[in-house]
């Protein structure tokens, strides 16, 4: 049986990402890979996703909604890294040449005007710090076969991180009221699911303080200029080739995202 460590499992997760390929959770083999293990593994994937020459942009939250939490079957909300490599610009389609397994969700997103350190940050001085709050879609992707994983797997695999885009026009904070801001996920054009800001952890700047308190365990904080990607506010729906998806919220705007061509590999 493998002995596994925080840097062999670093390894075989960005081996995964690399060749598009699914594995069974760690979890199984090595039951010792709780959250704080998670985090260090993933701190050991940013060390190496920065040294072959990507860029921290910022910061994603994880199953910050009951909707993910129900789905994904672990409770605890987490926290993860987001680099350049992840972006997608507004009409890109989903890079599926790179991705295993692709499930695309509605997100509210945060541009931080202003460094945020914890611990003890409230959502209030969580959304003061704010510059913008951007109509947003992540496609997440997962290295556990169909997304079964514990919440200690799923922090080590950087919370299913693959890629996001966010509307290029954003509105202040204060000019939007998050709780009641609605989303409806479309694909072709027929609604699936829909929710409110509410959904992200009762408002989605309680998803940021989480991300700034957490990351002070760390010694880390929230960097002016970074994007934050609140959580899922929906459960998130499969990016079928040949379909496109789209989150259209009620004050943010759209964002619309072609799956790629039907029949590709
Ligand atoms: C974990 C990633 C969760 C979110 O917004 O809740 C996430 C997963 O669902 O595979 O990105
Ligand atoms: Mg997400």
């Amino acid at each position: 049986m493998t002995v596994w460590t925080v840097e062999s499992v670093a390894s075989e997760l960005l081996d995964c990402e690399a060749q598009r390929r699914d594995r069974t959770r760690f979890t199984d083999e090595w039951p010792e890979l709780d959250v704080d293990t998670g985090y260090q593994v993933q701190d050991e994937t940013l060390r190496r996703r920065l040294a072959r020459g990507e860029s921290l942009v910022g910061v994603k939250l994880g199953l910050t909604s009951k909707a993910k939490q129900q789905r994904m079957g672990v409770d605890t909300p987490f926290v993860a890294w987001l680099t350049d490599a992840m972006v997608l610009q507004p009409g890109e389609p989903v890079p599926q040449d790179r991705l295993i397994h692709p499930r695309i969700e509605p997100e509210i997103v945060f541009v931080m005007k202003e460094r945020l350190a914890g611990p003890g940050v409230t959502a209030e001085q969580a959304l003061a710090a704010v510059g913008s709050v951007h109509a947003g879609a992540e496609v997440i992707d997962s290295r556990y076969r169909d997304f079964r994983f514990a919440a200690g797997d799923v922090v080590a695999d950087n919370a299913s991180s693959g890629a996001y885009v966010v509307a290029a026009q954003g509105l202040p904070a204060d000019a939007v009221d998050l709780v009641a801001e609605q989303v409806v996920v479309e694909v072709d054009g027929e609604a699936v699911d829909r929710a409110t800001g509410a959904a992200v952890l009762g408002h989605p700047a309680e998803a940021l303080a989480l991300a700034v308190n957490e990351l002070s365990r760390r010694g880390l904080a929230v960097e002016a200029g970074w994007t934050v990607l609140t959580g899922g506010m929906t459960d998130a729906v499969f990016a079928t080739r040949g379909s496109t998806v789209a989150c259209r919220f009620a004050s943010l705007g759209d964002v619309e995202l072609f799956c790629g061509e039907a029949g590709g590999a």
